[in-house]
């Protein structure tokens, strides 16, 4: 507890100098265990000496460490049971168990890597509780899987007191074959529909060489939509009512598709609305924006678009695609990571605002999202490794640095 203490000093004192240009990113190490203080000082290109808008949210976010000692985390998530602990997935394979009081308990939650091949882009990708956890004690993984390096997606059940999972208890529901080691997706969320949302890239390579964002017969490139708890035929989940259930077109489990690489999407819990950042190419890092009453089937441009950009086709017509709400180049970046709007109770001018970063910068931006398109604002810069962002039973937003090893809770300072 003092040593934390003493973390969030330093990065107060630190917040206090932010006007001092010379804290500049450094290189974040992989044996760092101990979270340092980061900077929360808004890149210099931003015009932070002007009055902004009212509507455009806060000028300045803050990383205040939490959990430290994590061996390449990739993902954090409650587990809406009402225990306030966070569960991270470990890339390798485990997933272990961050309490309230910010300490990382010793006994992984769930070990399962003697059946993952990780590293790059590859590893224990996602995590997801059923929302009917407390009772039921089932939830989901994402992993890539060691020999054939294919994607599965399975259940798991846990003890009672939610400490502990029998890597036995594995069901697998889906596995889908990956035919290059990158653009694996990985994300899994429950919508408030009660389904599981499966994020895929488009299988690898570059370019989408298999055609795969715009072929809706393909799993890859999609966002799939699945009811885990139902079975139909030789399905051990059933499909819901989903685009391409009736009248074909598709494949039964595709709810969106023409997404290159969705490097985490979540939904507003709130409005239900599903913001999913989908990685560039080479250019246009985007997020794109589902409202809560879609029947799904939204196309959202890849490989034929790259953000608001033709790609594949330097004339391309835009017309049936969707645009992403935001995007921004690789002057600031190179690699999205997805994040949440914020609807915690602790810090009500965030309200409303969606958090996301660039995993290659370790900067830190907002949407003020009811404005509809509307651009990125860098409201942080961190020498961290954002590999992924996630929110507690509260809606308090963390974030997971995949070279340090630290959790940290997004704040607004102060
Ligand atoms: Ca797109």
């Amino acid at each position: 507890m003092i040593r934390r203490l003493a973390a969030l000093a330093a990065v107060i004192v630190l917040a206090a100098c932010t006007n001092s240009p010379a804290a500049t990113p450094t290189a974040t190490t992989a044996s760092t265990t101990t979270p340092a203080a980061r900077t929360s000082q808004p890149p210099s290109s931003q015009p932070g000496s002007t009055n902004p808008p009212l509507d455009t949210g806060p000028d300045r976010l803050m990383l205040e460490p939490f959990a430290a000692g994590l061996e390449s985390p990739i993902g954090i998530t409650g587990a809406a049971d009402g225990s306030g602990r966070l569960y991270v997935n470990e890339q390798v394979g485990r997933v272990r168990i961050v309490d309230k009081d910010g300490s990382l308990r010793p006994q992984p939650f769930l070990n399962i890597s003697d059946r993952i091949v990780s590293g790059g882009e590859r590893g224990l990708l996602g995590l997801a509780f059923h929302p009917d956890f407390a009772r039921n004690h089932l939830f989901y993984v994402d992993y890539t899987a060691a020999g054939d390096g294919h994607t599965v997606v399975a259940q798991y059940r846990a003890a009672p007191d939610g400490l502990t999972a029998d890597a036995a208890s594995e069901r697998i529901l889906l596995t889908v074959d990956q035919p290059y080691a990158n653009h694996n997706g990985g994300q899994l969320a429950f919508g408030p529909d009660g389904y599981l949302y499966i994020g895929l890239g488009d299988g690898g390579s570059g370019g989408d060489p298999h055609g795969n964002g715009q072929n809706t017969n393909a799993l890859l490139g999609k966002i799939l939509r699945i009811d885990v708890d139902g079975n139909s035929g030789d399905r051990p989940y059933s499909i819901p009512d989903n685009p391409f259930l009736r009248g074909g077109g598709g494949a039964p489990e595709v709810w969106a598709y023409g997404l290159r690489n969705p490097w985490r999407f979540s939904f507003d819990r709130e409005t239900g609305d599903l913001y999913i950042a989908d990685v560039g190419q080479g250019s246009w890092e985007e997020i794109d924006r589902q409202p809560s009453d879609s029947k799904g089937g939204e196309n959202y441009g890849w490989n034929v678009m790259e953000g608001r950009h033709c790609y594949s086709d330097k004339n391309c017509d835009q017309r049936p695609y969707v645009m992403p709400i935001a995007e921004y180049g690789h002057d600031e970046g190179c690699s999205v990571t997805g994040g949440y709007v914020y609807r915690g109770t602790r810090q009500p001018d965030l309200v409303g605002v969606y958090v996301f970063a660039d995993y290659c910068s370790g900067t830190v931006f907002t949407l003020q999202v009811d404005e509809g398109t509307t651009s990125p604002k860098a409201v942080a810069q961190t020498d961290l490794t954002i590999s992924s962002f996630g929110q507690d039973d509260r809606g308090e937003i963390y974030a997971v640095d995949q070279a340090g090893g630290g959790v940290y809770h997004v704040t607004l300072g102060g």
